[in-house]
């Protein structure tokens, strides 16, 4: 892997799909402030809403898988190793023409791992940024992809603390085992998620590894040398102050000795009781409850009727947005399947916990269009077109042929023909970047328009796509935060109707890192068909009171910003602030990666 190259940069251009971008330019039916739409067959008051896709495209230096946070807090979204002027240009913070890495991040940037006799180098994985310490700052957690190797202190799990001047402190020895003993965490680690399993105010992380017994050579090690994989998995209790104790095998989630290994990871409420549950390596955690601190779960994957697969992504959305959320697995050579949460209540209405015990994940045979896949890594899902339902995204594999499916609501749909810059072929990609990608796509919105971005990471680079397709539906924010403001409710679900339409229920997931190897943007852009006022509910735990739990309902107006304050002492039923979305209209003109000027 080469880190310290010389900047690479640009590309690109416009590209879309059936119909040229003038007939995509037609304003939507039904402006933001338009009045109720009537309730209409099938849920869709404004079919127009673009069926093929438009975007424009840069390429840019970036060391880490995408995650995606506004690290500035000056309202832009990037991916981690770059910097947004706000109208989707990113700046990476890796050339040296334009600015240093982060001071105190260097270490993430070691060198390629050496011969294993020398131990040194790094074998950077995934990377989640959070707010550990609920300091408004964003700290790091950043994994490694390697044979165990106890004597290589760069090519381990590595915590870093923001000091919100631009400048970042690696904690020392934040890990320990349940009896305070440091630990030092290595191996073959994969999708990194954090959320509060605790529910004790502070962000918890979980890192699967492959577990299982290796035969399997060691590329650098000498001749004969097997490639040790990691004893376990590790759920890190955070206690707020940089350590973090892990409790995998009191909480039930350590995954010794699978023999599948894990991939893909996602933390969420599922069953909306105020409990942050966990999808790992096929297995559905349910958190039961949470004593003396340490939170416990239940596999009920088979009993809900979940098969035991491999996978490369497993993402929950609310596919036929009944306000349930179903599961898309990837099996990287058969590509997405949708298992939709079935029977789970007769109670329909958001908030409501649901009952799994009378619940089932059934197969829908079909919901994917048949298609050809190949060592496909990595899977995502957002509204991409912002009709209200949500559509799923499957990196390039072997094929170099990465697939949007856009969810029609009674199945998905792959574009067709597919967007030209998901559709580069290898001899005119330099890098074969998007053929490449490690990890999943991720989504932001970079330029601040209301329409979802997409962001495709190698190890060495980052691909921004820029969503220009049009029309759309209108679009609201949520973000969902802790009492006081922090960004600590990864895992929490917002669902969301349109006032004539309580049937018609949105409902979203708060990014815990998800999918494959990838971190959405915190705050969750909704789109919806109709363009009148909607209901959102959110059932958050009130955890200075025994985790019972508060439904939060608001209404909110299309290009409305809604930031929800958690419940607490002073406010039990938790608190909204509905703000406007800065109005911003992209112009594509003003996106200078598409103009051919370099950063
Ligand atoms: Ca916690
Ligand atoms: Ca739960
Ligand atoms: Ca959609
Ligand atoms: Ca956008």
């Amino acid at each position: 892997m080469t880190v310290h190259r010389v900047l690479l940069i640009l590309v690109l251009w416009a590209s879309f799909g059936i119909c040229g971008c003038t007939k995509q330019l037609a304003p939507m039916s039904g402006g933001p402030n338009q009045g109720p739409v009537p309730p209409g067959s099938g849920g869709n008051p404004n079919p127009a809403i673009a069926k093929t896709l438009d975007f424009l495209a840069g390429i840019y230096v970036d060391p880490f898988s995408t995650a995606i946070r506004d690290d500035y807090f000056n309202g832009n979204a990037q991916p981690f190793g770059t910097r947004n002027d706000s109208f989707g240009t990113l700046t990476t913070l890796v050339n040296p023409a334009v600015g240093l890495v982060p001071p105190g991040l260097e270490a993430l940037l070691a060198p390629p791992i050496g011969p294993r006799d020398q131990h040194t180098g790094r074998v950077n994985r995934d990377t989640r940024i959070a707010d550990f310490e609920n300091s408004g700052f964003p700290g790091i957690i950043s994994n490694t992809y390697d044979c165990v190797d106890p004597l290589n202190p760069d090519d381990i799990a590595k915590l870093y603390r923001n000091n919100g001047d631009g400048t970042f402190t690696e904690i020392l020895n934040p890990f320990r085992d349940h009896n305070g003993q440091p630990i030092t965490i290595q191996g073959r680690g994969e999708t990194i998620v954090v959320a509060d399993f605790n529910n004790d105010g502070f962000l918890d992380i979980f890192i699967p590894y492959y577990t299982y017994k290796s035969a399997d050579p060691d590329p650098e090690g000498p001749p004969g040398a097997i490639c040790q994989n990691s004893t376990q998995s590790y759920l890190l209790l955070n206690d707020g102050t940089g350590h973090f104790t892990d409790v995998a095998d009191a909480a039930g989630v350590s995954l010794r000795n699978l023999q599948e290994t894990v991939e893909g990871a996602q933390a969420l409420d599922l069953n909306n009781d105020g409990l942050i549950d966990l999808c790992a390596g096929s297995h559905l955690f349910i958190n039961t409850g949470i004593t003396n601190g340490i939170p416990h779960f239940v596999d009920m994957g088979l009993k809900l009727g979940l098969p035991s697969v491999f996978e490369e992504g497993v993402k929950f959305v609310d596919a036929y947005n009944d306000g349930y959320l179903d599961l898309v697995l990837l099996d990287p050579n058969k590509g997405p399947a949708l298992f939709r949460l079935e029977g789970a209540t007769t109670l329909s209405k958001p908030g409501a916990i649901i009952q799994l015990g009378t619940a089932r994940f059934a197969q829908q045979l079909t919901a994917f269009p048949g298609d050809i896949y190949r060592n496909t890594f990595g899977l995502n899902a957002y509204d991409i077109n912002g009709d209200g339902l949500e559509d799923v995204i499957t990196t390039g594999g072997d094929t170099c042929d990465p697939k949007i499916f856009l969810n029609a609501g009674n199945g998905f749909e792959r574009v067709s023909p597919q967007v030209r810059p998901f559709t580069l072929d290898a001899a005119h990609d330099p890098q074969k970047a998007f053929c490449q990608a490690n990890g999943a796509m991720a989504f932001a919105d970079l330029n601040n328009d209301g329409q979802i971005d997409v962001l495709s990471s190698t190890f060495d680079t980052v691909l921004a796509f820029i969503n220009n397709s049009k029309p759309r539906g209108s679009f609201f924010v949520v973000e969902v935060l802790g009492s006081n403001g922090e960004h600590n409710q990864q895992g929490r679900v917002v669902k969301m109707s349109p006032q004539s339409r309580p049937d018609v229920i949105f409902t979203r997931v708060v990014d815990s890192g998800s999918g494959y190897l990838s971190q959405n943007q915190y705050p969750l852009l909704i789109s919806s068909p109709y363009s009148e006022q909607h209901e959102v509910t959110i059932s958050l735990p009130q955890i200075f009171n025994s985790n019972r739990l508060t439904n939060i309902v608001f209404t909110i107006s299309p290009g409305q910003k809604a930031r929800v304050f958690a419940p607490s002492i002073t406010n039990p039923n938790g608190r909204v602030e509905i703000v406007p979305v800065r109005p911003f209209t992209f112009d594509p003109a003003l996106y200078p990666a598409a103009q051919g000027i370099l950063e």
